[in-house]
């Protein structure tokens, strides 16, 4: 039988726990304009982590550069009313342009906004401001979580702002480094794993080394990024790795593999999942779902984050 798509995204999920990040966010969506951009500022001071300095280089903000010297030159209302049709995915030409960045340049420039906020320069929510009873109710949601999907729900809030351009940018040669705050562990070993292909992705996504990481695939091979559809192709696949890989430090510790009938292996693997804005100081419990075809190539990997840290141990069906 040939292996498929529709069938790996469901390889393992007798063993896959729902995540509270949707339930939360959705709680989130329910919230009036003015409630989210206020809740989003209130989340952002209270979890207290420190993004790392290397994180926001100059390099990072020149896409971002021209919009937040426009939005600083406006006025406290203007500056709101462009963070509402941000938030509300207006088409304007500021919710356009933003829209065009990439997902890191959306979240530097929220960081600089943020930093003109600390400064007094941006008003981080409006004057006369009433917060509505659901702010609390959602801000005790994200205070349940662990951190690993605290800053997962505010990165996701942050994606899904500005005006959806039709074709999404491609270009990701332009992309700065993201520098990591901590070298990266260089030598895997996950306890119940030997499959080359595996010990390889993991080793390749650890010193950026992409076309390596990519050359594992087969060529219809896909790879799905949490709560995304699948990324179907090695072209594809290397494109996404370029913009939203960089300065992962990855770190596996344990999984299962199971070979089918046909010959190919579903292998799950557990682990921690450093992302260079917060480097040390947040850890994301990950799991992996890959499919390996016969001949050990990789045709399918679903990165989820996990609902509890428990899960990291639970490898075995419910
Ligand atoms: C202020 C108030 C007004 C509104 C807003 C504000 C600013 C908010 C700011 C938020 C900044 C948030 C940040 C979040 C960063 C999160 C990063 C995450 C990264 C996860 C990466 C993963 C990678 C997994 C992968 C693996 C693979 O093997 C394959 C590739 C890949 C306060 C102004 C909005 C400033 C910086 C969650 C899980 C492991 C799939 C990539």
């Amino acid at each position: 039988m040939p292996l498929t798509i529709e069938s790996a995204q469901n390889i393992f999920s007798n063993t896959q726990v729902p995540s509270p990040i949707p339930a939360t966010i959705a709680l989130f969506d329910q919230l009036s304009v003015d409630d989210q951009l206020a809740l989003l500022w209130y989340a952002y001071t209270e979890m207290g982590r420190s993004i790392t300095p290397a994180a926001v280089g100059a390099a990072r903000l020149q896409f971002a550069e021209g919009l937040l010297k426009e939005i600083q030159q406006m006025s406290t209302e203007d500056q709101m009313q462009v963070m509402r049709e941000l938030a509300q995915n207006a088409d304007t030409h500021i919710s356009r342009s933003y829209g065009f960045f990439s997902v890191n340049t959306k979240l530097a420039f929220w960081y600089e906004l943020a930093e003109l906020m600390k400064q007094g320069v941006v008003a981080p929510v409006p004057t006369g401001y009433q917060m509505s009873p659901g702010v609390q109710v959602v801000l005790d949601s994200i205070k349940k979580l662990d951190p690993g999907q605290q800053i997962t729900v505010l990165r996701n809030t942050v994606v899904d702002m500005g005006f959806e351009p039709v074709a999404p940018s491609s270009d990701t040669t332009a992309e700065p480094l993201f520098e990591r705050s901590e070298p990266a562990p260089t030598k895997i070993n996950v306890e119940g794993i030997t499959e080359p292909a595996v010990i390889s992705y993991f080793t390749a996504m650890n010193s950026d080394n992409f076309e390596t990481a990519i050359a594992l695939f087969t060529f219809d091979g896909a790879l799905q990024p949490p709560f995304q559809k699948p990324i179907v192709g090695r072209e594809a696949i290397a494109q996404y790795m370029r913009a939203e890989a960089q300065g992962l430090n990855i770190m596996p510790k344990q999984g299962i593999s199971q070979t089918l009938p046909d010959g190919s292996k579903q292998v799950k693997i557990t682990g921690v999942v450093q992302t260079p804005w917060f480097g040390v100081n947040v850890g994301m419990n990950i799991s992996w779902r890959f499919l390996l075809n016969p001949e050990g190539k990789i045709f399918f990997v679903a990165i989820d984050m996990l609902a509890s840290p428990e899960e990291l141990l639970s490898l075995r069906p419910r």
